[in-house]
């Protein structure tokens, strides 16, 4: 296939005798409320089509047995007999439960809101597409994260920041596309794996998407009625300037009376036009974007000022903490962008609206392929945060390489912050628990865009779907959410499924083992940062500095002799990462600098895990495109090819990383590689 259907083919299921039983239902029964529980019906109904090929009826009450059952709690008589209210007491709003009756084989499901209920219909169909047992179905779900959001970083021109697969699906010409068949089957993917919020513009707004918020809004109000009807909340990134662009005002001063009335007036046209309309993303003062610092206010008063005039109407702030100085010398190292989240936010802790959501990116500086927690996550008991991902990847292949990164995100989310003593993972900060926030969850910056297959490399479909599985449960496994995607894009027969699990559970290693190497990150090319640069970024001002030099490499960032940044993390961890015996290798340029010959963990020195790894990863690069070669047989030709040019591209692309960073380390160290192979 083209990839278009993505994970929603809704196929026979290959492996597995339980799949032919799912063949006897064919009749659904439901009384529809809303467009949600539309949306609901109209996906079951297309999905136990193509996994059951035959037609499908749906009726209000039910005239036959065994049909599948769907209502909310209380408000349908045959869902509150077939799910016993214990059950249904353990659903909550955005969960559902669904339970087989051993007798009639009718399967209920149950839950306390539409949205519920269409994700308990995806849920059941994610079971059917992967060969799963209807007789003995009985499970209740509940997302772990309120938020669940994704970011599009698109432009009313129609490009894509930082995107990799075409043009935007929502903007061309400076207007909002007319091509909303495209955009409901967005919705549909990303409700499918649980997503419940969408910022649809960069949060780079320039001035015409500023407009987004005035003149356009009848067109915005389309996207969100789309993106309701999969229970999906749509959001806005604003301009803080905007009274002044749009207003006309001398001033965007968030005291400023004027101004605070220009943002309350607008706060009340949206919602007039949007009733449900999510609320703001901001970035203010980061890279060259307007914020409050201008008029020598903080974060917060600027926050606070637009979460007031969103308060009447339930909507919410998310202010992202990316906020550096990207005017840093190189030389100067008493500054460290790595610390500026921190520096910046941790003082503001408890002066922030309850409606103003912190959005801290991972790592502190930038979405490498390998950075420590950002420190600020959790480090502000008292102001909502959620975590930013990046699902496009900028600097993780740009989608020409395979690089699969729920393992990457899990890592992230299972470390332990010791913040409230052992037992403080990132996890369970962003999802609201430690400190009893009423907002958190998940945010993340999407893959798509107007290819065919949505994501340009196919393989890449996996991370969308990851991230959206994650944000609803970070206990699922990498493997295990690796397997759904196979299962339900390309079916579960061997070969193919084990061949493509491997690819996609190496994938990430691979990528870090022959790009910048032990967490030091960058040496990329400027600008659009696709492909080796070692010095690319090492002599301009953006804080993304290695220090290369003919002795050693790495970043000084302990409390003892470098920036301090260890310092922003609770004791264990700071000791962890301040001494270089005990901080773990993969990590050791972020925050020490050391000789080449400085001994790993591994037994190996520096320079020579640089020179193992490139030649390592180069060659692993080839061996993935020799995996694909043995599915070729079990897929039809398009679906291959898509992935077969991207994997040889990688493979050659990989061998001038390898032979970019070896040769660049050993004219630098003049150290030999010990097993005298060829560097260029
Ligand atoms: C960087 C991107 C840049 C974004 C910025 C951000 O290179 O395009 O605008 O992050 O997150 O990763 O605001």
């Amino acid at each position: 296939g083209n990839g278009y259907e993505a994970w929603l083919q809704y196929r026979r299921a290959d492996r597995g005798t339980n799949d032919e039983r799912f063949t006897e239902y064919h009749h659904i029964v439901a009384s529809v409320q809303d467009e949600v529980m539309r949306s609901a019906v109209d996906e079951l109904s297309d999905g136990l089509k193509g996994i059951t090929g035959r037609s499908v009826s749906i009726t209000e009450d039910a005239v036959s047995t065994p049909c599948i059952l769907l209502g909310i709690f209380g408000a349908s008589k045959a869902i509150d007999q077939a799910i016993d209210a214990d059950t249904a007491r353990a659903v909550k709003a955005e969960g559902f439960a669904i339970q087989t009756d051993s007798l009639t084989r009718n399967i209920a499901v149950g839950a306390a809101t539409s949205a519920g209920l269409l994700y308990g219909v995806f849920h059941l169909l994610r079971i059917m597409g992967a060969g799963g047992a209807a007789d003995r179905l009985s499970l209740v779900e509940n997302p772990v994260n309120p938020l669940r959001m994704i970011n599009q970083w698109d432009n009313m021109d129609g490009s894509v920041e930082r995107g990799y697969a075409g043009k935007s699906i929502f903007f061309e010409n400076n207007r909002i596309t007319g091509n909303l068949e495209r955009i409901k089957d967005y919705a549909r993917l990303l409700a499918s794996c649980g997503i419940n919020a969408i910022a649809i513009n960069n949060v780079n707004v320039h001035r015409v998407e500023s407009r987004l918020l005035t003149e356009f809004l009848p067109e915005v109000a389309k996207l969100a009625e789309i993106f309701r009807s999969y229970a999906i909340k749509l959001f806005l990134s604003i301009n803080y300037a905007s009274p002044m662009e749009l207003g006309g005002l001398p001033t965007a001063d968030p005291v400023a009376s004027d101004v605070r009335e220009w943002w309350r007036l607008a706060a009340s046209n949206v919602y007039a036009a949007v009733p449900d309309f999510g609320g703001f993303l901001v970035k203010a003062d980061s890279e060259h974007r307007p914020g409050p610092f201008t008029y020598g206010r903080d974060h917060a008063d600027g926050a606070n000022m637009l979460a007031e005039a969103l308060k009447p109407y339930g909507g919410i702030v998310i202010w992202r903490c990316f906020v550096y100085n990207c005017k840093q010398d190189w030389r100067d190292r008493t500054t460290d962008r790595a610390r500026a989240a921190y520096d910046h936010f941790r003082q503001l802790d408890g002066s922030f609206m309850d409606n103003v959501i912190l959005q801290i990116k991972n790592g502190p500086i930038d979405f490498q392929v390998r950075e420590p927690v950002s420190p600020l996550l959790g480090a502000m008991p008292r102001t909502n945060q959620m975590i930013e991902f990046q699902i496009t990847q900028e600097y993780t292949g740009q989608q020409r390489h395979v690089c699969y990164l729920v393992p990457q995100w899990k890592e992230i989310l299972d470390f332990d912050t010791h913040l409230q003593g052992m037992g403080t993972p990132v996890k369970r900060i962003v999802d609201g628990t430690v400190h009893g926030n009423p907002y958190s969850g998940f945010a993340a910056v999407s893959n798509i865009g107007d290819d065919t297959n949505w994501t340009g490399h196919p393989l890449a479909q996996a991370n969308l779907y990851g991230y959206g599985r994650l944000a609803w449960n970070p206990e699922l496994s990498s493997e295990e959410i690796a397997g759904e995607w196979i299962t339900l894009t390309y079916g579960n027969r061997e070969p193919l499924y084990g061949i493509i699990q491997d690819m996609l559970m190496s994938s990430w290693e691979i990528y870090e083992s022959y790009t910048a190497p032990l967490g030091v990150g960058f040496m990329v090319n400027p600008d659009h940062h696709y492909g080796p640069n070692v010095e690319g970024y090492e002599y301009s001002p953006w804080g993304t500095y290695h220090y290369a030099d003919c002795h050693g490499i790495g970043v000084d960032r302990t409390t003892a002799t470098g920036t301090g940044y260890t310092s922003q993390y609770a004791g264990p961890n700071r000791e962890m990462y301040e001494s270089p015996a005990t901080c773990p290798d993969e990590l050791l340029l972020f925050f020490h600098h050391v000789p080449y010959t400085h001994p790993l963990h591994s037994g190996k020195t520096v320079i020579q895990h640089i020179y193992d790894t490139h030649f390592e990863g180069a060659e692993r690069a080839e061996r993935l495109l020799a995996a694909w070669e043995r599915v070729k047989e079990h897929m039809d030709e398009e679906a291959f090819r898509q992935v077969a040019d991207r994997l040889a591209e990688q493979a050659e692309h990989a061998k001038e990383w390898r032979d970019r960073i070896n040769t660049y380390f050993f004219r630098k160290s003049g150290i030999a590689d010990e097993r005298g192979r060829t560097i260029y």
